[in-house]
């Protein structure tokens, strides 16, 4: 028994890192447009402005995904390129860019699967209070019901946010990504609360605006994330509990970004922890967060790695030089794709579908024209081996999109890190397929037989 043979197999990008045409066909601005242009906050001091030019070259990459043997494409709407001002006029030129992918990808057999708000915030909502401003989530459910109303009548995969805990926590607290606020704990939490409500009125609009019958996910960060070191009982139960512990960190950490979406509350310790810094919460919050949906998905890249001490906590063990790590350089952790599903589909009972895993390597043109990454390989096989081990022993597994299709622009450290399949050289945006992308496709064509 391996994957099922519906199984969702392709690659998952971003508007902000892929796109480009910041400034064209009437698109507004986001957070990410003005982030980038100051100085000191992208490492290489580079920009998203044409990212790998997605926007022109559209038809070129689904091209692409489908010799690859794809059949499915996670990627995101930008927000302002559909409603310049965040809410409002809508401008029919951005729509018509996603009709036109979604047409082209439907062409290809490729199944749409859209995310609607991967980061880029239009900037005029962030003048406007941002994630802190109550009507925030109204203004998501409008802006999806738009979307809704445009390409339901061909879409129904929809993903609400990707990874509040990086636009929240990394945006709002830690500094280090759009709008960069280090904002207090207090903050923090409301807009991680105003951030959970938006999901719920997100699955609201998109249960009373889809034409066809919507499956619906929501996409947070899978780093919080411990694997026992062995298969002892009391290490794999110190590793669970420290996984859905909340406690020390909120706005980083998964339960408190999880719970509330599948169990209707924030994890209970962690909110008495926190008495002093929640939330209002309004009296009917909670069932609008938690309305059903259909799957996590989960962005999984590593997990600590962890054992019981005496008590039976959860000890961290500690890494040393030389340890296996990607050019990011994060840790080569392939049991995160067995533990992480396990953990999190036995508390929340629902659908997994790895939204992202990939690698950043130190990819470049050889002398015979072509991009070989055996490292990009062997760690997606052992990644995937991991995933099938889970789906073996029982957990639902739907799917599997590797982050990412082409090199991109990777946030705060601008081109440094290439997670592609597909090599892009940035100053002509000439793509070639890496070794690791021909190798993708016989996993797919074999539906993980060959791992
Ligand atoms: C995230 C995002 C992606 C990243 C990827 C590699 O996880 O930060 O969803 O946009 O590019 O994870 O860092």
């Amino acid at each position: 028994m391996g994957f099922a043979d519906d199984f969702a197999w392709g690659a998952a990008t971003a508007s902000y890192q892929n796109e480009g045409g910041a400034y064209e066909e009437g698109k507004g601005l986001s957070i990410w447009d003005v982030f980038t242009h100051q100085p000191g906050r992208v490492e290489d001091g580079t920009n998203g402005d044409v990212a790998s030019d997605q926007f022109h070259h559209i038809d070129e990459d689904i091209n692409m995904m489908h010799q690859l043997s794809m059949n499915a494409y996670r990627f995101s709407l930008c927000w302002p390129r559909i409603i310049p001002g965040g809410t409002g006029q809508v401008n029919r030129k951005g729509l018509d860019f996603y009709d036109h992918m979604v047409d082209t990808l439907l062409q290809k057999d490729i199944t749409p699967y859209i995310t609607l708000f991967h980061w880029d915030l239009p900037y005029d909502l962030f003048l406007r209070g941002g994630w802190l401003n109550p009507d925030m989530p109204k203004w998501f459910a409008d802006y999806t019901t738009v979307v809704m109303e445009r390409l339901s009548d061909r879409v129904n995969h929809w993903i609400t946010q990707n990874e509040p805990q990086c636009f929240i926590g990394s945006g709002l607290e830690g500094g280090l990504h759009a709008p960069g606020l280090k904002m207090n704990k207090r903050d923090v939490l409301q807009a991680a609360h105003i951030a959970l409500l938006s999901h719920g009125y997100g699955v609201q609009a998109i249960k009373a605006g889809a034409k066809l019958k919507p499956v619906i996910g929501y996409a947070p960060a899978s780093w919080w994330l411990w694997s026992p070191v062995t298969d002892s009982p009391a290490d794999i139960e110190a590793c669970r509990k420290q996984t859905f512990n909340a406690k020390e960190e909120q706005a980083g950490s998964s339960a408190w970004w999880m719970d509330p979406v599948f169990l209707g509350h924030y994890p209970q310790d962690a909110a008495e922890a926190m008495r002093d810094y929640m939330p209002s919460i309004g009296s009917d919050d909670m069932k609008i967060i938690s309305q059903p949906i259909d799957f996590l998905g989960m962005n999984v890249y590593q997990s600590y790695l962890g054992k019981a001490d005496e008590q039976g906590e959860c000890v961290t063990v500690k890494r040393t030089d030389g340890y296996d790590r990607t050019a990011y350089p994060w840790p080569v952790t392939p049991q995160a794709l067995y533990w992480g599903p396990k953990f999190l589909s036995e508390r929340y009972h629902t659908q997994i579908i790895v939204t992202e895993n990939g690698i950043s390597n130190v990819d470049w043109v050889h002398l015979d024209g072509k991009v070989h990454d055996p490292q990009r390989i062997d760690f997606t096989a052992r990644y995937l081996r991991e995933l099938r081990r889970a789906a073996q022993d029982g957990v639902d597994i739907a799917g599997y999109f590797h982050w990412t299709l082409t090199d991109n622009f990777e946030w705060a450290t601008g081109f440094a890190n290439r997670f592609g399949l597909i090599y892009v050289d940035f100053p002509t945006q000439k793509r070639i397929i890496k070794d690791s992308g021909f190798w993708y496709r016989d996993v797919i064509r074999s539906n993980g037989a060959n791992l």
